[in-house]
């Protein structure tokens, strides 16, 4: 027998396109594409393209600040009636990310009759348990690969929790320990849960039965096995995905039996749109613009023209240092020629890697990717090859070693030079 449905979500599951197949060629779902950061590094994810726990690789996703996703919110609501739920699910990890929560606040406020939903890799969901449930999120996603830590530590190369990094088994572990008491908490607070698997066949294909009844005996509600999509530049670039069959197989085999297995999942991408199967993100794109500019590729729309700069401080004083060694980049707003504050984004989930070698090239890509969207960077040092990343991405790099007031000053000048 499938586990009970708590009476206060009966009426929201069955218009959820996700957890109820039945709703999903009526219901539309609207991911808010709010939160960039991610803790951990799973080996199949390159964050240029969008969150694998709810998504496929593709355009890479476009940032919001919350206020601009609500006033998205706004308008999808208007020309697609049919919208039942709105979620985070990336493009990093919503809980590594406090904008994740001040959207969901916005959009509770003032549209109290959609459903709300998250998806999270689990790392730091014990700890916002009550929050989630205060928020009256009913639906948490959490994507689990593996209930052995000899397995997820193929799976994922490091994690980064609570100022430490781990890797290899000992990530696996931590992990997996967040996961299940994540997902413990979630059942014993009537809040529906599903699980994503990622099927990497030659990995934890065997292994997926038993966690799935691992799963089961926690409470969770619905599976979800995702084929892998290999993504070039990664770690798993050149893992072998599931055939179409092999799936099917192995959903058939860890279905009944008290759990509902998913089979029309879509990989969304992160800031998806409509009927599950039929995305109108692209309608949306650039519609949303308020008072700020942030990462990403948010548009203004009306006011004075505005555009974002990062400057690496982590004293908020001083320009003091370069893509690969900064832990912490101060955002500011341009507008009309004056720098305004606009909070501040971390990097330090990658500062546990060694400056060498191919994990120093994909941490300056990570950061890289963290930062593109910002019209300009300011920092005291580049490299050639955090530079031409910079580039590619657009970013104007602007070398500065003095103070953050002068390093805003100098990104001003140059980037009105371009204009
Ligand atoms: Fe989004 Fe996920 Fe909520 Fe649905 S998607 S956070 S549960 S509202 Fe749905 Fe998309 Fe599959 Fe996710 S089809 S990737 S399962
Ligand atoms: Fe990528 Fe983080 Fe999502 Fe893993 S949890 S797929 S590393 S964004």
């Amino acid at each position: 027998m499938t586990r009970d449905v708590p009476p206060w979500l009966q009426e929201a599951l069955d218009s959820h396109p996700c957890y109820n197949e039945k709703a999903h060629r009526s219901f539309a779902r609207m991911h808010l594409p709010v939160a960039p950061r991610c803790n951990i590094q799973c080996n199949y994810c390159d964050r240029r393209y969008d969150c694998s726990n709810e998504s496929r690789p593709g355009v890479t996703s476009e940032l919001l600040s919350p206020q601009e996703a609500l006033e998205k919110v706004r308008m999808v609501k208007e020309r697609i009636p049919e919208l039942s739920v709105v979620a985070v699910a990336g493009p990093g990890d919503p809980l590594a990310n406090e904008e994740t929560f001040s959207a969901m606040r916005m959009v509770k406020e003032e549209f109290p009759d959609l459903t709300l939903c998250l998806s999270t890799n689990g790392l730091m969901l014990p700890d916002n348990l009550d929050r989630i449930k205060e928020l009256g999120i009913g639906f948490v996603t959490v994507t689990i690969n593996a209930v052995d830590p000899d397995v997820g530590k193929d799976i994922y190369e490091f994690v980064s929790f609570k100022g430490r990094n781990y890797r290899g088994r000992e990530a696996a572990e931590v992990l997996l320990q967040r996961q299940l008491e994540g997902i413990k908490g979630c059942v014993e607070r009537d809040i529906l849960v599903k699980a994503n698997m990622v099927l990497i066949p030659d990995i934890n294909g065997e292994h997926i039965p038993e966690a799935v009844e691992r799963l089961k005996e926690l409470g969770v509600y619905i599976i979800n096995i995702l084929p892998l999509i290999p993504v070039e530049g990664t770690a798993f670039a050149d893992q072998r995905a599931p055939t179409a069959r092999e799936r099917k197989e192995l959903q058939d085999r860890c279905s009944g039996d008290g759990v509902k297995m998913m089979r029309h999942c879509k990989q969304c991408r992160a800031d998806a749109i409509g009927l599950l199967g039929d995305d109108r993100s692209a309608e949306f794109e650039k519609a949303a613009c308020g008072s700020s500019c942030g990462p990403g590729k948010a548009m203004q729309v009306s006011g004075p023209p505005c555009r974002s700069v990062a400057v690496a401080s982590g004293d908020g004083v001083n320009v003091d240092g370069g893509l690969g060694n900064s832990a912490l980049f101060r955002l500011f707003e341009i507008r009309g020629g004056e720098a305004v504050e606009a909070g501040s984004t971390e990097v330090n989930q990658y500062m546990d890697v060694p400056l060498v070698g191919e994990a120093h090239r994909r941490r300056l890509q990570l950061v890289a990717d963290q930062l593109s969207g910002h019209a300009a960077v300011v920092v005291s040092e580049i490299g050639h090859l955090a530079l031409s990343m910079m580039e590619g991405r657009g970013v104007k790099v602007v070398v500065h070693r003095g103070t953050v007031e002068e390093g805003l000053k100098a990104a001003i000048r140059e980037l009105d030079a371009d204009d």
